[in-house]
């Protein structure tokens, strides 16, 4: 038997009775029963690339002229998943968007429920504040504004600062668990200087008293740190058929993902690699920091170089190709997967 629902059959007489119990806020579980609780995941998310030179960059910038980044509070085009238009998301349970900050702008500060990460794409030096402390930004560093926590962004360099959000936004929509507070003042009261936090909680070290809360006191985790890593690990041995050389983002005090739902990964795929096939229940998505090359999803491939974003759906069988030496960025739900016990893989040969 295949995935598809098996449809009951639909007499006249139950019918009838469909139709006679409906006004009592009643309905017939078999005739929904296998598109409920599917042998397999079945996800209105499709595969889909978003290509940064040609269809993001030139449409971002038209925007840059249209708003300012306070008039629009957060200046960001929504990457949604052609599957699923009107939703705001890029797989069923999150959300992305590529956010644009001019020279001399501001995004001024709130705080949310919703968890976010940002993945540097173009520009060099502006910021971001946590919690008062403020970090510049270059390619390839993955930043987090973990939940509840003030953030604003500012941009003092004199181009434009290009980078990916993630969020829960869809998790905790489905929750029903939102809030969200504006700051009286745009910009926060720097409280500590740069690099604070990354002295005290990312030399592989944690202060002798500290903690360990939900997010990673970690915000900022250059990308210089996790190209070194990789480049040592692709000299040092071979690489896994499935991943290449792949590294997840931690909370350094707990080894767990650096936010509760959003974990994030970064792999080095050697020039002329194809990856195994591979599936897992989350739903990934991908920027591109180096290489080219294409993703094989079902029947559909996806090409990617320098600065694309592509969304691999749940369950989804695929293959990474690499023409040259690749770096991939990615992030997923995979924590919230993993702590349900519901997080599933399928490694093929
Ligand atoms: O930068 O604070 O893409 O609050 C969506 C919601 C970015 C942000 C988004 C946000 C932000
Ligand atoms: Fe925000």
């Amino acid at each position: 038997m295949n995935d598809t629902a098996q449809a009951v059959s639909r007499p006249p007489e139950r019918q009838a009775f469909y139709d006679n119990i409906a006004p009592y806020r009643l309905a017939p579980l078999w005739e929904r029963l296998h598109t409920l609780v599917t042998r397999t995941p079945i996800t209105p998310a499709l595969p889909a690339v978003w290509h940064y030179d040609e269809n993001v960059r030139p449409y971002l910038m038209q925007a840059g002229s249209l708003i300012s980044a306070r008039e629009a509070e957060r200046r960001v085009l929504i990457l949604e998943n052609p599957g699923m238009q009107g939703q705001a998301c890029i797989t069923h349970s999150l959300f992305a968007g590529m956010q644009l900050i001019l020279p001399g702008e501001v995004a001024p500060a709130h705080r949310h429920a919703q968890s976010a990460l940002r993945f540097i794409i173009e520009g060099n030096g502006a910021y971001t504040a946590v919690e008062g402390e403020r970090t510049l930004m270059q390619p390839g560093d993955f930043v987090l504004t973990p939940s509840w926590t003030w953030h604003d962004h500012g941009n003092d360099t004199d181009r434009p600062m290009v980078w990916l959000d993630g969020l829960d936004i869809p998790i905790v929509r489905l929750l029903d668990a939102s809030f969200m507070e504006p700051s009286n003042a745009d910009s926060q009261t720097v409280s500590r200087p740069p690099g604070d936090s990354y002295a005290r909680y990312g030399a592989n070290m944690l202060p002798v008293d500290y903690k360990p809360a939900r997010a990673s006191p970690v915000f900022n985790y250059p990308y210089e740190r996790t190209r070194e890593a990789l480049t040592t690990l692709s000299r040092n041995g071979e690489p896994d058929a499935h991943f290449g050389h792949k590294l997840r983002y931690v909370n350094p005090a707990t080894g767990g993902s650096p936010m509760p739902t959003i974990g994030a990964s970064m792999q080095l795929l050697p020039g002329g690699l194809t990856t195994a096939p591979y599936r897992s229940t989350d739903g990934t998505v991908y920027s591109v920091v180096e290489g080219e090359g294409e993703t094989v999803v079902g029947d559909t491939t996806l090409t990617w170089k320098p600065r694309d974003v592509f969304v691999v759906p749940s369950w989804q069988q695929h293959q990474h190709h690499a023409r040259s030496e690749a770096v991939l960025f990615s992030f997923s739900d995979r924590p919230v997967q993993d702590a349900l016990g519901l997080w599933r893989e399928e490694r093929l040969q």
